[in-house]
């Protein structure tokens, strides 16, 4: 099925629709294509054409600004930064709930309903639902159309968030089919494990702090001043529950139907929600969502909420002390914190050399999970947590990710405790270990080591960087223990007969690994930028570096100031490539690679031929309608280049409010200064 009919991509009827109707038509095509592909996960729409689409509108919403509503989703993008975030009080109270911490406590709470409505219970039923561990959130729709989006805060008065809330890609701006008047939905943003791991190891390679958890990062994100780091951010969001003015208008009359509505309203809603209908139903179905599904889910959870499915009970039932419903409960799993004895501190060496002290604990169970190691980050830390070897330790699984030690408890101590310095040679290679001057960071300077060629194997392997299925962490330690790799070039000398001599390895297994290897040779320039881990290069900078030069050949010649001239790239960056590929083992590594037949290049995304090809373009202040990664697309699209300082080798500089100094450079030099209309104009648009 497609979509894409004349009409609704919208070539031959530009002329026949008014600016006011083609911009409700674009709306909606957009505001659906955004949700098939977030929601249903099934995108109709290629990028290239939403992305052309969304242009269109916002051509039509500069020329016709009184046409740029409140579900327009050039909303989600753009909004200026605020100097604070404004308190909102709830139409209706977020309420809270109370915790089961176990089938007894469930199966108690069911009593003492029973002992308050009687038989009605049991024929009400219960809905029971993932309870989401992420930032809540109440939306207000308005007809329909998303006008505020705020945070739980206290239950009563949060804060208004809607412009960060907009950029939210799973939150529709419109309602489908939703009643008429004021509904407020509300729900948990949250943020996917798998991106908030791609997001953590982006930040560590641009030298940035790391989040604890997903639910820190939900929330931290949630309440940016600046929307467009909101939109950086991949957040999601599921819908649990409605409010509205008149509820006796809301076309459900049980939890179950609600959740149901939400979707048909375009909400999205958390899967393995299941109606039951007796108490054994729902204490079979939490058993399961701890036991089985929790560790396939993409995000994290803190247990699962029990909710009486019929609301018109709900409402005889009501709320405790104005906060928590009698009519809901949590079951939370088993607690997430645990005492353990923290039996050595060791020592890993990462892909760049840094030193990694981590915990190794006596097996403990955390929500559901053995856990023996947890990480400790640094040497500082251990110091300021006064940690001790032999100590016990509160340990912690955050969010459901790495496991923390919380810190010591120093009342259990025997006095035989001791206390833990970082070594001064490194633990896999002896060489000895060099400090940063904020102590924080000691490194093992061997390019060789072979716990550096580990980490940088595992990570060359990576999805996100050249995506080798099947070499998982054991299989590459494997590799290395039988002396089959030293580093990343080594891993396409590997022959079938190679892993056949290894143990675990069958015929097929072994021909997948080869094939995965092998198909990997011609993943694009960028995703081989990202596998080599050179510092502070994370994808982005990637993909900026491959589209700009084209050729490893290229970038590997290329010096800090002409890296530094690409939009996007600060010094940091020139400097750590520049250096990098001057380094005369990483030069025999690329030719090795290039012996192997890994692909070198990628296309430049400069267009061959179009209105300004030859033309070096640079950009400086806000524009009216593009953000300035769309105008530099616009501009490569157009066979131009965009740099980031103004030269004499500059065609024209295009400048928005706010320019800084780089217009009164481009006046000094006489370089042109266009606008983004002239823009459009000399690319035809
Ligand atoms: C969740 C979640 C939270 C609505 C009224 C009482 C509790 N974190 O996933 N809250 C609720 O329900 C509220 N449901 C959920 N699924």
């Amino acid at each position: 099925m497609s979509r894409k009919t004349e009409r609704q991509t919208g070539q031959a009827s530009k002329g026949e629709d008014s600016p006011s109707a083609r911009a409700a038509s674009l709306r909606e095509i957009l505001n659906r294509a955004s949700h098939e592909y977030y929601v249903l996960d099934k995108p109709e729409l290629s990028d290239a054409e939403y992305d052309r689409l969304f242009r269109e509108l916002q051509q039509i919403e500069t020329a016709h600004p009184e046409l740029r509503s409140a579900d327009s989703p050039t909303r989600r993008v753009g909004a200026e930064v605020q100097s604070a975030l404004v308190k909102h009080t709830h139409a209706v109270p977020m309420l809270s709930l109370a915790n089961a911490f176990d089938d007894d406590e469930l199966r108690a709470w069911q009593d003492r309903l029973v002992r308050i409505a009687g038989d009605d219970i049991a024929r009400a039923g219960y809905s029971a639902e993932l309870k989401i561990d992420g930032a809540a959130v109440s939306l207000t729709y308005e007809d329909g159309v998303l006008v505020v989006g705020a945070t739980r805060g206290n239950g009563t008065t949060g804060e208004d968030v809607t412009a960060n809330i907009r950029t939210v890609r799973d939150v529709p701006l419109r309602l489908t089919n939703a009643p008429r008047g004021r509904v407020e939905v509300r729900g948990e943003i949250y943020f996917p494990f798998d991106q908030f791991e791609r997001m953590n190891e982006a930040r560590v390679a641009a030298g940035e702090p790391v989040f604890a958890n997903p639910r820190n990062a939900s929330a931290g994100s949630l309440r940016q001043l600046d929307p467009g780091i909101t939109a950086s951010r991949p957040l999601r969001f599921f819908g649990y529950a409605v409010a509205f003015d008149d509820p006796a208008k809301l076309p459900f009359k049980t939890q179950s139907e609600l959740l149901g509505a939400l979707r048909s309203w375009g909400v999205p809603v958390a899967p393995h929600a299941l109606r039951c209908r007796t108490m054994e139903e729902v204490t079979a179905w939490a058993h399961r969502v701890e036991h089985e599904l929790r560790a396939e889910l993409n995000f994290a959870i803190d247990g699962g909420v029990v909710k009486v499915d019929s609301l018109r009970l709900q409402d005889d039932l009501g709320v405790v002390g104005g906060r928590e419903p009698r009519w809901a409960i949590a079951r939370k799993f088993a607690p997430d914190i645990a005492e353990t004895r923290l039996t050595a501190i060791e020592v890993n060496v990462g892909r760049t050399g840094q030193l990694n002290p981590y915990a190794v604990l006596e097996a403990v169970e955390i929500g559901g999970t053995t856990v023996r190691l947890a990480t400790l980050h640094n040497e500082q830390l251990i110091r300021d947590k006064d940690l001790r070897v032999g100590d016990v330790v509160q340990v912690k699984r955050a969010g459901d990710v790495i496991p923390q030690v919380i810190g010591p408890v120093p009342e259990r101590r025997s006095g035989s405790e001791r206390a833990w310095r970082m070594p001064s040679r490194c633990p896999i290679c002896n060489t000895p270990v060099q400090r940063d001057a904020d102590l924080a960071a000691i490194y093992c300077p061997n390019v060789a080591c072979p716990g550096r060629q580990l980490e940088a194997i595992v990570y060359f392997a990576s999805r996100g960087a050249m995506d080798i299925r099947g070499l998982s962490y054991a299989r590459i330690e494997q590799l290395l223990d039988a002396d089959l790799v030293h580093d990343v070039a080594d891993l396409y000398a590997i022959g079938v007969d190679d892993l056949l001599a290894l143990d675990g390895y069958q015929k097929k297994s072994a021909n997948a690994l080869i094939g995965a290897i092998s198909a990997s040779k011609s993943q694009p320039l960028s995703r081989l930028l990202t596998g080599l881990g050179i510092p502070h290069v994370g994808e982005t900078a990637a993909r900026l570096l491959a589209r700009h030069f084209g050729s490893l050949k290229a970038l590997s010649s290329a010096s800090a100031e002409q890296i530094e001239a690409i939009r996007g790239l600060g010094d940091v960056i020139a400097q750590s490539v520049a250096s990098f590929f001057h380094d005369p083992s990483v030069r025999s590594l690329m030719t090795r690679l290039q012996r192997a037949g890994v692909k070198l290049d990628e296309p430049t995304h400069v267009a061959a031929s179009g209105a300004l090809t030859g033309q070096t373009v640079v950009i400086t202040g806000t524009l009216p309608t593009l953000s300035r990664s769309q105008a530099a697309a616009l501009i490569e699209e157009n066979g131009g280049r965009v740099t980031s300082s103004v030269s004499k080798a500059t065609t024209f500089v295009l400048a928005g409010t706010e320019p800084g100094s780089k217009l009164d450079k481009a006046n000094a030099l006489g370089v042109p200064i266009i606008d983004e209309s002239e823009l459009f104009n000399r690319i035809g648009q």
